[in-house]
């Protein structure tokens, strides 16, 4: 559990076990308007294109705190491998630790200096307060008592066709808003089973919560099929479509999506 204090008001990180006796006792606070920034795939540290990576990190850091969002959503591979320099991952960490906000972070398939699944690397710098790093393996859930938002995350440990990114999402809780995040692949008709990390259109359909912020595919995409609105924010570098996505829950007329070129 972490706490961050913001506003004077503590935010509270429930992980595993913790959370459903949380969610009882302290239910959330109505529903208020939140801006939320969305984003994914930055690629930090990358061999091929480590400068311009980190030019569209400082664009989306630029526009969050512009846009005074409420909270970040970055939803995997934000750093590209297990040899991404420790110390592009403490700058990294540094300056989302410079927000004044909440900071949700899902590890993607790049993320393997997050899991630690081709090894433990050592001396990897801790995220700051503010963020929360969703790293258990079935799935995990934290709770912004602050916003009145939970957020649920299975991380990528294993990137094959058996890997579920949706599987075993939490029950929506009692209250407030509930965004899933998901690093993987949205399954066309035309795409065959042998995709990692697959997410199918039905998953989409089913999933109870208020948004999905989905990572992984580069370019920004509305992949909402019959459930609740479901975006790709596309990267914020590495080609000419760098985008990122604005994301507004308002509990009079609901939740808007929007796309925002960083280029
Ligand atoms: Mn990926």
């Amino acid at each position: 559990m972490a706490l961050y204090a913001r506003g004077g008001c503590p935010v509270v990180f429930d992980t595993g076990s913790y959370l459903d006796t949380n969610t009882e006792t302290a239910p959330h606070p109505s529903r208020r308007r939140l801006t939320l920034l969305h984003t994914s795939d930055l690629h930090l540290g990358s061999d091929s294109f480590a400068d311009s990576a980190f030019r569209g990190f400082e664009l989306v850091l630029e526009t969050a705190t512009a846009m005074r969002v409420d909270g970040m959503l970055i939803v995997g591979d934000i750093f590209d491998s297990s040899r991404s320099p420790l110390d592009t991952v403490a700058r990294a960490f540094r300056r989302l630790g410079e927000l004044d906000c909440p900071v949700f972070l899902l590890p993607g398939n790049h993320d393997t200096l997050l899991t630690g699944t081709y090894g433990t690397v050592h001396g990897v710098p801790a995220p700051p307060p503010n963020a929360h790093l969703l790293r258990e393996a079935d799935g995990e859930m934290a709770v912004s008592e602050e916003l009145g938002l939970s957020v649920w995350g299975r991380p990528v440990y294993n990137h094959d066709p058996s890997f579920r990114p949706l599987e075993g999402v939490r029950p929506r809780p009692s209250g407030g808003w509930y965004i899933v995040m998901a690093h993987g692949l949205v399954m066309d008709d035309h795409v065959g089973s042998f995709r990692s990390s697959p997410i199918t259109h039905e998953e989409l359909h089913q999933v109870d919560c208020d948004y999905v912020a989905l990572g992984h595919v580069h370019v920004f995409r509305d992949v909402t099929h019959g459930g609740p609105s479901a975006f790709y924010s596309g990267a914020p570098s590495g080609s000419h479509y760098a985008t990122t996505a604005l994301v507004t829950l308002d509990p009079a007329s609901g939740v808007t999506v929007e796309r925002i070129a960083l280029a």
